[in-house]
């Protein structure tokens, strides 16, 4: 599927904030790749694609993960909100017919991140976080700044104040975001925020 077909059959499912969300991680995900060497295009598509389940009714997410046997821990049948990352990777492969596994697993790791992630996760994950229309989570002016510096440091300033986050709303932390915190805590540095 040609990438213009992609992104018209993407304004027809997700609503219009949503859409507007990923153009901004289209375009910030192909501008990290580039400062980056890497594969811009390949960013491009794989932020198109990285919410392209968020709008479908939690049913029809589990649905998908169940149809193709992806294992669903019960943190995130408690908190649907993680769901459309599994169930994006398999909505692309299905109905969007990406094949490339790179693509594909940028997609399933985007919301809690995962240790050790390649350059292609850690961009999607970052753009997502700090693309331009974002604006409610906090020291994102520092965070725009350190994305085009420091990959593994931009990881664990946003998994710093995502926990934080978390904590605060006594949300359920998924053990996947814990994990990836740890595994990149040791990247970040002494910021006036953290005591
Ligand atoms: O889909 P987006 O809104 O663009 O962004 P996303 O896929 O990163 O999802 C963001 C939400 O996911 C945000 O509100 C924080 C939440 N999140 C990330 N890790 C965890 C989590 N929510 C819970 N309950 N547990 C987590 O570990
Ligand atoms: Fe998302
Ligand atoms: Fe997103």
């Amino acid at each position: 599927m040609e990438f213009q077909e992609i992104r018209k059959k993407l304004k027809k499912d997700l609503d219009k904030d949503r859409y507007e969300h990923t153009m901004g991680v289209m375009y910030t995900a192909g501008c990290l790749a580039m400062s980056y060497g890497c594969d811009y295009k390949k960013a491009m598509l794989a932020g198109l694609l990285h919410d392209c389940a968020k709008c479908l009714p939690t049913s029809e997410k589990l649905e998908l993960c169940q149809k193709h046997d992806i294992l669903i821990s019960n943190i995130e049948k408690e908190n649907p909100g993680l769901l459309h990352a599994k169930a994006g990777m398999v909505l692309a492969e299905e109905k969007y017919k990406i094949k490339d596994p790179e693509v594909l697993h940028a997609i399933k790791v985007h919301t809690t991140g995962e240790p050790d992630m390649n350059v292609l996760d850690k961009i999607i994950y970052i753009a997502d976080y700090m693309e331009p229309n974002r604006c409610e989570a906090p020291h994102l002016d520092t965070i725009r700044q350190i994305a085009f510096q420091d990959l593994n440091q931009c990881m664990a300033e946003i998994l710093y104040d995502t926990l934080h986050y978390l904590n605060g709303r006594k949300g359920s932390i998924d053990p996947a975001t814990q994990l990836t915190y740890e595994f990149y805590e040791h990247y970040g540095k002494e910021q006036p925020w953290k005591h």
